[in-house]
């Protein structure tokens, strides 16, 4: 029987460690040779609501890689379809929604969900992956914002031209919506932790779109109400990451998260001081950089390592997901830089 190895958590609560902990966002995907070999006969959809695949798809960079936590297998949409979202993934863009919110009246018609019920799938997942891990596995789930987007943009989107009109011009809905999405999202990760998560993270990936005036006017009242209630419940720790968010690190830090993000243009250091390091911090090489030459990668993984200050609680990871084509030969060799010999 192996050691638990809680080195993540250790990180997340501002513990000493004998090293930083590494995993990285969006760690089980393309990039995979394992992966694209279970998609060749199951769909994305599949891999989240078959229990068993979605522990060996969520276990399998921990076998080959070495990771120190988890993330299990999910896709942030994916809590949508019981709310009453109809979506599709299209191959190369990512989730196209037929029925987008337009008005207060399809907000006021989104159902709540039934977790044991609707996602029941999700917590089958992690209590296997508890009972076959080692390491801590992370549940998660998209921030009411980033959400919307999708929800409002009908997909990805540049311009959030719509989404930003459904805020300014409809905000008696925009904050249903929001308010919505907080509790039903921080419910689903209350249920993943009685399911066996060790600790969880709420992606906000777009949410750096926003000026600090319109975060604190639209969102930061309802991630705060989010963040709050999850630790009115539970101790396990709580991420927080958000892209191009480095004029809203302090706004995050203060909805109670134990950890923030630090996406991969901001400097870690510089971030962390910031914010006092009264929490831990996560991240951040640039995920292109996987592409370059290892020469190049060490340089400046270990530049990232070097630069941060000898205080408990960071914990390394790419300042975004990961990207499909990366070379698993660099994964390995910057787990095994970070690790250590
Ligand atoms: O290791 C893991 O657990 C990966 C699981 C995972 C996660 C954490 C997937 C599977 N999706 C996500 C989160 C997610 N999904 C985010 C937040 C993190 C981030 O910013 O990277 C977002 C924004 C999405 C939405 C989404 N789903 C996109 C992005 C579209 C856009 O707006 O640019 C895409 C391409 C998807 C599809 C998807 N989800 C997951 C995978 C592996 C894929 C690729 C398609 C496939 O394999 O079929």
């Amino acid at each position: 029987m192996t050691v638990f190895n809680d080195r993540f958590l250790k990180a997340c609560r501002r513990e000493e460690t004998d090293r930083p902990p590494v995993w990285f966002m969006r760690q089980a995907g393309r990039y995979q040779a394992d992966y694209r070999e279970v998609r060749k006969t199951h769909t994305l959809v599949d891999i989240c609501k078959i229990p068993e695949l979605c522990a060996q798809v969520t276990l399998s960079p921990i076998q080959q890689f070495g990771f120190d936590a988890a993330i299990v297998f999910s896709d942030i949409m994916i809590p949508l379809e019981p709310m009453g979202i109809d979506f599709h993934y299209k191959e190369g863009v990512g989730p196209v929604i037929s029925n987008p919110l337009t008005s207060k009246r399809d907000v006021e018609n989104l159902n709540p969900i039934d977790f044991g019920k609707d996602l029941q799938y999700t917590g089958a997942s992690l209590t296997i992956l508890k009972n076959e891990l080692n390491v801590p596995c992370l549940g998660f789930v998209g921030a009411p914002f980033t959400l919307a987007s999708y929800m409002i943009e009908g997909g990805p989107s540049k311009s959030y031209i719509k989404l930003k009109n459904f805020m300014y011009g409809q905000t008696e809905a925009w904050h249903l919506l929001m308010d919505k999405l907080a509790t039903n999202m921080a419910d689903y990760l209350l249920y993943q932790v009685e399911s066996g998560a060790m600790a969880v993270q709420i992606f906000d990936s777009w949410v750096g779109i926003l000026s600090q005036a319109d975060f604190k006017e639209f969102i930061f009242p309802h991630m705060q109400k989010m963040v709050q209630y999850i630790k009115s419940k539970t101790d396990v720790p709580v991420v927080i990451f958000g892209t191009n968010s480095s004029h809203l690190l302090l706004d995050m830090k203060a909805t109670g998260a134990d950890v923030v993000g630090i996406d991969w243009k901001t400097d870690v250091a510089e971030a962390w001081k910031s914010m006092n390091y009264e929490v831990a911090v996560q991240g951040n090489l640039d995920p292109t950089l996987l592409f370059g030459d290892w020469s190049l990668i060490e340089k400046r993984a270990t530049k990232l390592l070097d630069s941060i200050p000898n205080k408990p609680g960071y914990i390394f990871n790419l300042g975004h997901g990961i990207l499909p084509k990366t070379p698993e030969e660099n994964v390995r060799q910057l787990v095994k830089l970070v690790q250590g010999p």
